[in-house]
């Protein structure tokens, strides 16, 4: 029975992960969240060498864009000294295990070219950004060193298990409130901006495809297309059967300092290698998100 071991094994992508790969016959080992430290390499090594692993998934990290502005060196211990104490431990305790590293979109930053590929330079503009560009750079030196290491350049990526402080299950649950009566009105930032926004469901796959490739690479997961979190409320509002002008309230204090630009990612290079493509639409994403936001609020009241 092959053997898995993931860090943020309780977060959206780490309980689908921890499903998919449980369906494939895995035995699944993890670190339920970022409070459990990365940053404590001892902690670290005794789980590894209890759970001797062929396959490790890295998905725990300080995942906040906009906190990251105001925890910059939390972020930078958590996402960067984090992920450079999991190389050198797993190294050291697992030297065969395949790692898979979740980077993100926000290494592009203000990117050079849209969309962006796997060779597209790193261009970070906030904390998180930069955090992202370094570990990606510290997993690309470890494979040039021999080792099985991986960085998926992931995009924006949602699912009714998505965190409430990410715009598009804010904007989900707060349809399903507003339509519940228990909510009035919605407050965002900037409903201007943009995303390449894929399912969660689709993204984990790919994160198992990557480890299952002849040779360790990058990739990117992304749709391939963007859309706004205008366009996320209107597919909400519609769903819950109501008129979004009447509850959204625009906060400017919720505008970032710096937003990334055109973060589109061409996922050729996936899809050529790995079969890999993103197969759910962002209108039934968001669809879905909203009545599942339904239900489990129908379900927490009753
Ligand atoms: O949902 P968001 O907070 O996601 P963001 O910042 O793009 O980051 C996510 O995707 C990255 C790329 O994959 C990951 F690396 C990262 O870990 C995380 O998963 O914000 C999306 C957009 C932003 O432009 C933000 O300014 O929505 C805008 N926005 C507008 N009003 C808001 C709000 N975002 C949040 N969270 N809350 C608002 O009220």
């Amino acid at each position: 029975m092959p053997s898995a071991f993931i860090t943020g094994i309780t977060g959206q992508d780490g309980s689908y992960l921890q499903e998919l790969l449980t369906g494939k016959g895995y035995e699944v080992h993890g670190w339920p969240s970022v409070d459990c430290d990365i940053t404590q390499p001892d902690v670290l090594r005794v789980a590894l060498q209890q759970s001797q692993p062929d396959e490790i998934y890295h998905l725990a990290a300080q995942t906040h864009v906009g906190e990251s502005a105001q925890a910059e060196a939390r972020t930078m211990a958590v996402n960067l000294q984090g992920t450079i104490n999991l190389l050198e431990t797993a190294q050291r305790e697992s030297p065969s295990a395949k790692i898979f590293f979740a980077s993100s979109s926000e290494i592009f930053g203000r990117p050079e070219e849209v969309p962006q590929t796997e060779n597209t330079p790193l261009n970070p503009v906030n904390p998180y950004g930069e955090s992202k560009a370094r570990a990606t750079e510290a997993v690309r030196v470890v494979r040039a060193a021999g080792c099985f290491a991986v960085n998926g350049i992931l995009y924006n990526h949602e699912s009714p298990r998505r965190g409430a402080n990410f715009v598009t299950q804010k904007i989900c649950q707060a349809a399903a409130a507003i339509a519940r009566g228990e909510q009035s009105e919605l407050k965002l930032g900037d409903t201007a901006a943009a995303r390449d926004w894929s399912d969660a469901r689709d993204v984990v796959r790919g994160m198992w495809l990557a480890l299952q490739a002849d040779v360790p690479d990058d990739y990117i997961f992304a749709s391939g297309q963007t859309h706004t979190v205008q366009d996320v409320i209107e597919i909400a509002f519609e769903t819950a059967q109501l008129d979004w002008r009447e509850h959204l309230k625009i906060d400017e204090s919720l505008f970032r300092a710096t937003e990334p630009r055109q973060l589109i990612g061409d996922p050729t290079k996936a899809r050529t290698v790995l079969d890999w493509q993103s197969q759910t639409s962002f209108r039934e994403l968001i669809a879905e998100m909203t009545r599942e936001a339904t239900g489990s609020q129908a379900t927490r009241s009753q």
